[in-house]
């Protein structure tokens, strides 16, 4: 059992971090077996609404006429206003830049066209691969919606599954939009009324016990407004109480609730008009405490809400809290968010997830998450070492995995 002295600490920490294996707990990324819906490559990367929404703050270009050209075009645009005219130092854009550099590629050149001749020479088989092994990630979780009609297919037809792609059934159409679902279920065969009385009930269980059976997923998934409340007399909240949450329990897998999304800010973006507000925390207690039997899996989207969720995860065993969310994503918040949790949770939390639309950006999501993530632990052990503590390969490598995938893991499992 080697002890790591103080000089050695940050080097072995980071080597440790950057090759112990990620499991990857929220993605929208597809197994290659989902076709058109595994994006990938250049002009996906470019076209990325985290990159588009920058896009229109310095582009002239109305948006129906950036909606109504090619993805190549679209793609044109933004290197253009992003990466030529002006430097890409976001995280967005650096992003880009970083899963080039790894993949070999020469970002000084600053030309598109040999970038595209490079993706087109590839096949998304061997290309799924490499990025795996260059990103370190052993497995990610899709985002799976049978309300999707590119998606529902696939799995109704089923395909061979592919382990590195697991499952998560994501619920937002059920419970953001009632009466659309209600008419979905209907047309599926499920005998629903849409008054959720308990007909509708027993046909919402079936619909989810369905699902579970068919897509076999690691947990039930929402994302939900920063104005969720429980209980509001909603339909969300009577669904989640009434049908989602035994359902789950029943599954014996957790809910995922990821708050604080306001949809649609400005629709014009699409994908990109999505903003955030500051929600009450006091619902994650209230879910936890009246309903110890099932496990949350829960991420908020704003920087002011993340002391409150610490807090409340100190209270709630059935409380796990993961990932630095969307606009929280980036290196200065997750610097700081991962050091308060650490500190007030200890090694207890899942302190990332990559959010990847497009495959290979679980290459850049992890290495700039990685390298944040050793500087923490890394300040941490030296605190320990301080102290008189003794500090081991050995006890560095047990508690990087548990941050890279075991806490995940058990949390799914217990
Ligand atoms: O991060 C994203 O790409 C967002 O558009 C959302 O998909 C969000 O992560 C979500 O899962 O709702
Ligand atoms: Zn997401």
């Amino acid at each position: 059992m080697s002890q790591i002295n103080a000089s050695a600490l940050a080097d072995t920490v980071r080597k440790i971090v950057d090759s112990t294996p990620v499991l990857d707990m929220h993605t929208h990324i597809y197994a290659p077996a989902f076709g058109p819906l595994l994006l990938w490559g250049i002009d996906d990367l470019l076209t990325y609404h985290y990159v588009v929404a920058e896009l229109f703050r310095v582009a002239p270009l109305p948006y129906e006429k950036y909606w109504a050209l090619s993805k190549a075009d679209q793609a044109d645009y933004v290197w253009k206003h992003l990466f030529v005219e002006r430097s890409p130092v976001s995280e967005a854009c650096r992003g880009v830049l970083t899963i080039l550099h790894a993949l070999g590629l020469d970002t000084s050149a600053r030309d598109l066209a040999a970038l595209r001749r490079y993706f087109a020479s590839l096949t998304v088989e061997q290309y799924t691969d490499r990025v795996f092994e260059l990103a370190g990630v052993s497995s990610v979780v899709m985002t799976n919606d049978p309300f999707d009609d590119l998606e529902r297919p696939v799995w109704e037809k089923g395909y061979p599954r592919d382990p590195r792609f697991q499952a998560a059934l994501r619920i937002d159409p059920l419970l953001n939009d009632w009466l659309g679902a209600a008419r979905r279920l209907k047309e599926w065969g499920y005998d629903v009324r849409g008054d959720l009385g308990p007909r509708d009930v027993d046909a919402v269980l079936r619909f989810l016990a369905d699902w579970v059976k068919r897509m076999q997923p690691r947990y039930m998934a929402v994302s939900l407004p920063p104005t969720f409340a429980l209980p509001d007399g909603s339909s969300c909240g009577t669904l989640i109480e009434k049908c989602v949450l035994p359902a789950a329990r029943d599954a014996g897998i957790p809910f995922a609730t990821m708050i604080g999304v306001r949809r649609a800010v400005n629709p014009h973006l699409r994908l990109a008009g999505d903003g955030l507000g500051r929600a009450d925390v006091q619902v994650v207690d209230r879910l936890c405490t009246r309903f110890p039997d099932n496990r949350f899996l829960v991420t908020m989207l704003g920087r002011e809400n993340q002391h409150e969720l610490c807090v409340s995860a100190r209270k709630h065993s059935n409380l796990m809290v993961f990932g630095c969310w969307w606009f929280v994503n980036v290196p200065s918040l997750i610097e700081e968010i991962t050091r308060m949790r650490m500190e007030l949770l200890g090694l207890s939390f899942v302190p990332q997830h990559s959010d990847a639309r497009v495959l290979d950006q679980i290459i850049y999501k992890w290495s700039h998450s990685r390298s944040i993530l050793a500087d923490v632990l890394a300040d941490k052990y030296r605190d320990l070492l301080d102290a008189g503590w003794s500090v081991t390969e050995q006890d560095i490598r047990r508690d990087v995995r548990m941050l890279l995938s075991g806490n995940f893991e058990r949390f799914c499992e217990s």
